[in-house]
């Protein structure tokens, strides 16, 4: 009865300096995306479902590694990856949503997921292959609901069927619903278009073309601004068909700064 009273205070306190660490991260990750203004992207679902193996599988990255253990899930990260569009997203590796929380901690988790009011987007993994999928995605999008997410946030929702590699023939019944396995890197492709089309309504961005002369700065401005996708120059004009994906702020900017 003592050991198993200490090992749930040593969880406790590794918990809590978790949240220190985390509380830390989402400063820094506000202010990086106030600055460059990258779309972050909350990963949200219950625990095992594959978030962190997706959000490798996004982004290449090879720090983080998935690991099949409570406290894993408490490494919250945030990587960065590109869209087929080249836009760069912020992908937040949240907490995982547990059936049995120890009690005192349902409040702290709960913090934890505060952040995910100010990301633009929300992709809910789901493990499909998982006997009680049904009730995880009751419980996972209860906890949303709970958090009083603006509705646009809710309902802009991309929700990712994961582990389709574990049911063989699997198609999804929900009509929106992007059917991936995270390990073997199947309907990733898929799964970025959907996503590059989601954060640009979500964000304000539109994909436009726009004429610029190549002696003033507008082009270097477009670099540092938008993220340009394409520069198609026509030499006998001295200009250039730029294509970008701006948001409306910087749109507006830019027709102030280089009018007519
Ligand atoms: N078969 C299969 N296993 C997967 C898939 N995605 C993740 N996993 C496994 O599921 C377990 C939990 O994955 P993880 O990414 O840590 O889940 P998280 O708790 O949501 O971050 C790991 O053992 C992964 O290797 C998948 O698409 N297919
Ligand atoms: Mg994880």
């Amino acid at each position: 009865m003592q050991v198993q009273q200490r090992l749930l205070r040593e969880k406790e306190a590794k918990i809590r300096k978790a949240l220190d660490r985390l509380r830390k991260k989402r400063h820094l990750l506000r202010q990086q995306r106030t600055r460059r203004e990258f779309p972050v992207v909350s990963v949200v679902g219950y625990t095992n479902c594959g978030k962190t193996t997706l959000i490798k599988a996004l982004t290449g990255d090879a720090p983080i590694r998935p690991r099949d253990q409570l406290f894993a899930t408490l490494d919250v990260t945030a990587h960065a990856g590109a869209l087929p569009s080249r836009m760069t997203v912020l992908y937040v590796d949240t907490i995982g949503f547990l059936s049995q929380l120890p009690h005192g901690l349902i409040e702290s988790f709960s913090a934890t997921l505060e952040d995910v009011a100010h990301s633009d987007l929300i992709v809910h993994v789901r493990d499909v292959s998982h006997p009680e999928a049904d009730l995880q995605k009751r419980s996972v999008l209860s906890t949303l609901h709970s958090l009083q997410l603006p509705a646009p946030l809710l309902d802009s929702m991309v929700e990712v069927h994961n582990k389709v590699d574990l049911v063989p023939g699997y198609s999804p019944t929900e009509p929106n619903a992007v059917p991936v396995s995270a390990l073997l890197g199947h309907g990733l492709q898929e799964l970025k278009a959907e996503l590059d089309a989601a954060v640009l309504k979500a964000t304000g961005r539109q994909i436009l073309t726009l004429r610029v002369r190549l002696a003033g700065a507008q082009l270097s401005w477009l670099y540092k601004e938008a993220t340009v996708q394409d520069v198609d120059v026509i030499p006998e004009d001295g200009a250039a068909d730029v294509t970008v994906i701006i948001s409306d702020s910087a749109y507006g900017k830019f027709r102030k700064l280089f009018p007519g």
